[in-house]
């Protein structure tokens, strides 16, 4: 793991997850003022690795530190690789005493399509954060400074929130529009609330003994997984059949 930032329970501690180029490093280099030089603009992604990048909140006065996750759906990393990862991060800041205190999913509002992958993607994060942790998450959508057509761009937000967020939302989740500044990424974050939480996978891994695969989330990637393998193996079959 590349070296993170040691962190006290007095921190506010966000972590920002979301698909590989939904603009997570870039929200947290427009809130923070770091890491701009990691925001990529490349179709390859970023060397999978958790970084973190830490500020000083503009009201409170408070040490905030932002852990950037490798995206689900990275290509040069597996989603299990990346949920180790995050699994591991957990079990150090158990270690350092600390709580989460906002998980961020960022989906970007010039998505036209939900995949199959984005979907299960979604099913993960509700397992990895739990219901009890909802309270502390928002669902980010970005880009909407790319935006053209604000009527369809308003009703996808919309179809996201009733089809694909609906049972976050129900359970004290919250949905932020991030515009690409420093402003608005401060006015998502001040839908946080104060006290922090701990994340159903760190119940988890603590039952587990610290096992990856012992947790909800680990469990539903290898079984949408395999749906998925078992779903092109009968497209190959009937594709052969068929000639
Ligand atoms: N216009 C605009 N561009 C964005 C926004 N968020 C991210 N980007 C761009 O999208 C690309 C990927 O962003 P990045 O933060 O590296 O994505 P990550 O893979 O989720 O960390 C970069 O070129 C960013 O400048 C946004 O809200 N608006
Ligand atoms: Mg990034």
């Amino acid at each position: 793991m590349a070296k993170l930032a040691n962190v006290s329970k007095d921190d506010m501690i966000i972590a920002v997850m979301g698909c590989t180029g939904c603009g997570k490093t870039n929200f947290i280099a427009k809130a923070s003022g770091h890491g701009a030089q990691y925001v990529n603009a490349n179709l390859r992604p970023q060397p999978p690795n958790l970084r973190t990048f830490t500020t000083t909140h503009p009201t409170t006065g408070r040490r905030v530190v932002f852990v950037d996750t490798p995206g689900f759906d990275d290509t040069t990393v597996s989603d299990a690789e990346t949920l180790s990862l995050i699994a591991d991060w957990l079990i150090l800041l158990k270690k350092q005493g600390a709580r989460v205190s906002g998980v961020l999913y960022l989906h970007p509002i010039t998505n036209n399509r939900i995949s199959y992958p984005a979907r299960e993607n979604i099913e993960t994060f509700v397992r990895l954060c739990g219901t009890e942790a909802m309270p502390n998450v928002i669902l980010v959508t970005t880009m909407w400074d790319e935006i053209a057509d604000k009527t369809m761009a308003n009703n996808r937000e919309e179809e996201l929130k009733r089809d694909f967020w609906d049972r976050m939302l129900r359970d004290g989740g919250a949905a932020k529009r991030f515009m690409n500044t420093s402003e608005s990424a401060w006015d998502v974050l001040r839908e946080l609330p104060e006290t922090p939480v701990s994340l159903q996978m760190e119940y988890e891994l603590e039952k587990g003994g610290n096992r990856v695969h012992k947790t909800s989330a680990h469990k539903h990637l290898n079984s949408s997984m395999s749906r998925w393998i078992h779903d092109v193996k009968s497209v190959l079959f009937k594709k052969n059949t068929l000639r």
